[in-house]
């Protein structure tokens, strides 16, 4: 018995379908959870951190480079990240995953203000 012509047409129809179907799945919308995380870089120069406050997203990641002659460190105020930086160097990155203000300081030259804050956004 020959195919209906009908019934084949209707088949093409619901192949279609599936494919168009197929693609609003695969093409949704970017959610927070793809993005690219970024890097932030702050200098330690002139017994200063620059910017003295640096805000990233939840997730994103700080360096400090050492620009300056002398030896530096960050270091948490609370328990968090210490780490000694040499001249011409920069420390491991720091990842922030969760939002709020971390400060932090230089351990040898905290008393000349050689102090900084990271806020992290959501
Ligand atoms: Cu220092």
């Amino acid at each position: 018995m020959a195919r209906s012509p009908v019934r084949s047409l209707l088949r093409l129809f619901a192949a279609l379908l599936t494919v168009v179907s197929l693609g609003a799945l695969t093409a949704g919308p970017t959610t927070a959870e793809s993005r690219t995380f970024a890097s932030h870089t702050v200098a330690m120069a002139n017994f200063r951190f620059v910017p003295q406050t640096v805000t990233v997203r939840a997730g994103d990641t700080v360096t400090w480079v050492n620009t300056s002659g002398s030896t530096h460190t960050t270091t948490s105020d609370s328990p968090g990240w210490n780490f000694l930086v040499a001249p011409g160097q920069a420390s491991p990155p720091v990842s922030f995953p969760t939002p709020g203000t971390f400060r932090y300081h230089c351990t040898p030259h905290e008393g000349l203000g050689m102090t900084g804050t990271v806020t992290v956004t959501q």
